[in-house]
């Protein structure tokens, strides 16, 4: 690099960013044992967070010290750019609790950041976290208790976004939303999209909702764009001893309906939601069919690199009803310790499968539901199993016995690991499918001769 002066351009550029005014707003501070008296600084901190909130312009940050409040929060005044947001963020992460009993936040902003936060709406009869607006961002916060135990009236979820655009859920632990008022079961949801674009939920896990973990979208407006990636989504069991105990869920009951869920406007374009490297397990109930994966209604669905576990199905895809059918296509996952792998339903079209892992324990590979249509593709995939089933017929596909994998057995309840054992008959042995163009790993294909049939190249 040049040197300009004796100066590097890139320190020149380090200096010009370090006088630059980025997020150079004031800072505000929150405590149980502050005053709204005091102006908000960290030797006379204030109160209340509506306090806080109220004083903010954008660029602005509000920290919050350890403790419980018990307030009620509406933030309707965000940020003006992805450089000057509102942030509202816990001085030590999960260490302030936000827990009226009801809804915990509601926000009608652009730009806005939350972080380390717990919100606990305490089965308060609603929504936990409400939001509306472009580039909210809810960073290492964990969102619990919406839902109801007496009734009737609202409900609610764990998270909801509507009319929002650029949005961000990263590293949030999402639980405990469980609605019943003892005559029936409601649905709370994880994460629900209404009529949201660009939005990314991230490295969170997601557990212990009566709904689905994540659903786009309920309402059925249009919607696109949505990325799940790096998550663990669980239908899960009530635990004994839970602290978040909910009186109409006793402990080993599953709760949860899907993984995820998808509802479509029947006339707009269609949403495209791509899902990739995650874990996916644990839906066994209250509903028939319950599966990891309900894809319906005209997306467009990308799955990649999952593993999905102890279902009663792992992939439920449905084709066209009178709301039309889901376009899917499912790369380099790993099905294993379920009922059911993959229910194909009402001649679903465009529906393909290429490079996945049926491991130990799944009682039936595939089941139709209405048969499959147009554009229906199994190929280069594997199955620890006697005989190939009849939907894998393509050559590409492989039944193989537990020595093509690491660790294997037929009864496998978790403890395998289908990377292909050295000499694998599984290597080399697969299609070339361009699309596919890393594998389960997110190493690129393909490895040596050839792609390998499975989820994983062998390297
Ligand atoms: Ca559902
Ligand atoms: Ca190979």
């Amino acid at each position: 690099m040049r040197a300009i002066g004796g100066i590097s351009a890139v320190m020149m550029l380090w200096l010009v960013m370090s006088i630059a005014p980025a997020q150079q707003g004031r800072r505000y501070y929150v405590s149980p044992a502050g005053s709204d008296e005091n102006a908000g600084a960290r030797a006379a901190p204030l109160k209340t967070i509506a306090h806080a909130l109220a004083l903010t312009k954008p660029g602005d940050t509000v920290i919050v010290a350890d403790g419980t409040y018990g307030e009620s929060l509406e933030l309707r005044r965000g940020g003006d750019s992805d450089a000057r947001r509102v942030t509202l963020q816990a001085e030590h992460p999960r260490m302030a609790i936000i827990a009226p009993k009801g809804r915990a936040l509601t926000l009608e902003a652009d730009y806005v950041t939350a972080r380390g936060l717990v919100f606990d709406a305490q089965y308060g009869n609603n929504t936990c976290v409400w939001a509306k607006g472009q580039g909210i961002h809810f960073i290492d916060c964990e969102i619990r208790r919406a839902g109801r135990i007496t009734g009737p009236g609202r409900y609610g979820d764990g998270l909801q976004f509507f009319d929002s655009r650029d949005g961000l859920v990263q590293d949030c632990y999402i639980h405990h939303n469980l609605a019943s008022d003892g005559t029936s079961r409601d649905d709370s949801h994880g994460v629900r999209f209404t009529h949201s674009y660009n939005m990314t939920v991230r490295g969170c896990k997601i557990e212990l909702c009566s709904g689905d973990c994540i659903q786009a979208d309920p309402s059925r407006e249009p919607w696109d764009n949505v990325l799940v990636e790096d998550c663990e989504l669980y239908g899960g069991r009530m635990p004994p001893n839970d602290p978040f105990a909910h009186p109409r869920y006793p402990p080993t009951m599953a709760p949860g309906e899907n993984g995820i869920d998808t509802k479509c406007d029947p006339e707009a374009p269609r949403p495209r939601i791509v899902i990739r490297n995650c874990l996916v397990g644990g839906f066994r109930g209250p509903i028939g069919n319950a599966a990891a994966f309900n894809l319906k209604e005209r997306c467009d669905a990308l799955v990649d690199r999952c593993t999905v576990f102890d279902n009663v199905i792992c992939f439920r895809l449905r084709g066209p009803g009178s709301r039309g059918g889901s376009h899917v296509t499912v790369t380099n996952c790993v099905m294993h310790s379920s009922d059911i792998g993959v229910r194909y339903e009402n001649k679903i079209e465009q529906l393909r499968l290429w490079n996945n892992t049926w491991g130990g324990a799944i009682r039936e590979a595939f089941l139709s539901g209405g048969g499959y249509g147009e554009g229906f593709e199994v190929k280069n995939c594997l199955f620890l199993a006697p005989s190939k089933p009849s939907e894998a017929s393509d050559p590409s596909n492989l039944a193989v016995s537990t020595s093509a994998f690491v660790v294997a057995a037929d009864n496998d309840w978790g403890q395998g690991d289908f990377h292909l054992a050295p000499g694998s008959p599984a290597i080399d042995r697969g299609v070339a499918l361009e699309q596919v163009k890393t594998d389960g790993d997110g190493v690129p294909r393909p490895q040596g001769a050839g792609w390998d049939v499975g989820a994983y190249e062998r390297r």
